[in-house]
């Protein structure tokens, strides 16, 4: 008879993957792992964690690689949105990793209002998503698409707005920049 096992994909390091762990644990079950390790079992039952991006959890999930997966909305979401056939869906909000995906302008800046953002560009890391609301809201704007250090955009005049994660606001604050809307509020979603 072979034993079935369950993969759950994981973040490896970031600001999911101590919750996550610690999710499990408060579930009895316990991660034995090296800093390095991709892979590791579950001591108490038939369960193997893989621990990687968090960006390639979604499509680990969507595409059966793993079964389930712990990962932030806002991944999920945009990976959701520009996915035909996407199919994996939420099992659980977790509660944890809690920001939201907001549009951002500066401080004093031309950009008044959401219709403001009409004919100007939005530097973002969540194409999908933004194309989405603006779409909702019958704006056209240019998407400029950076995988990092979106909030220095503005400063660096190559955008005039950004669409980024905001928890505390301090990174908004620090560039002079103001919430304009938030698109989407995100936690850790449990997903299969
Ligand atoms: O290496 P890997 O690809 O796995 O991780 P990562 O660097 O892409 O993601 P990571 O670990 O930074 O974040 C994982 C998830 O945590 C995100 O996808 C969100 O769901 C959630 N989360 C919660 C956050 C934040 N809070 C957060 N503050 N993700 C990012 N930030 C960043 C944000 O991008 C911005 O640069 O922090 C800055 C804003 O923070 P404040 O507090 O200054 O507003
Ligand atoms: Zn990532």
């Amino acid at each position: 008879m072979t034993t079935e096992r369950i993969r759950i994909a994981l973040q490896k390091s970031g600001r999911l993957a101590e919750d996550s762990l610690k999710l499990l644990k408060d579930c009895g079950l316990h991660v034995a792992r090296s800093k390095d390790q991709l892979f590791c079992r579950i001591k108490e039952l038939p369960i193997d964690v893989l621990l990687v991006r968090d960006d390639d959890i979604p499509n680990f999930v969507d595409s059966g690689i793993c079964e389930l997966g712990i990962v932030g909305e806002n991944v999920f979401a945009e990976m959701k949105t520009g996915t035909e056939n996407f199919s994996a869906t939420v099992v659980e909000r977790l509660g944890f990793s809690q920001c939201r995906l907001t549009i951002a302008v500066p401080e004093n800046g031309a950009v008044k209002s959401v219709a403001d953002l009409a004919g100007t560009t939005i530097a973002t890391s969540y194409p999908h998503l933004l194309q989405a609301f603006l779409i909702s809201h019958k704006i056209t704007a240019k998407t400029l698409v950076m995988m990092g250090s979106v909030e220095v955009a503005p400063r660096l005049k190559i955008a005039d707005a950004i669409c980024d994660i905001v928890a505390s606001g301090a990174t908004l604050t620090a560039n002079n920049l103001r919430e304009l809307t938030t698109i989407l509020n995100s936690q850790a979603l449990l997903v299969r």
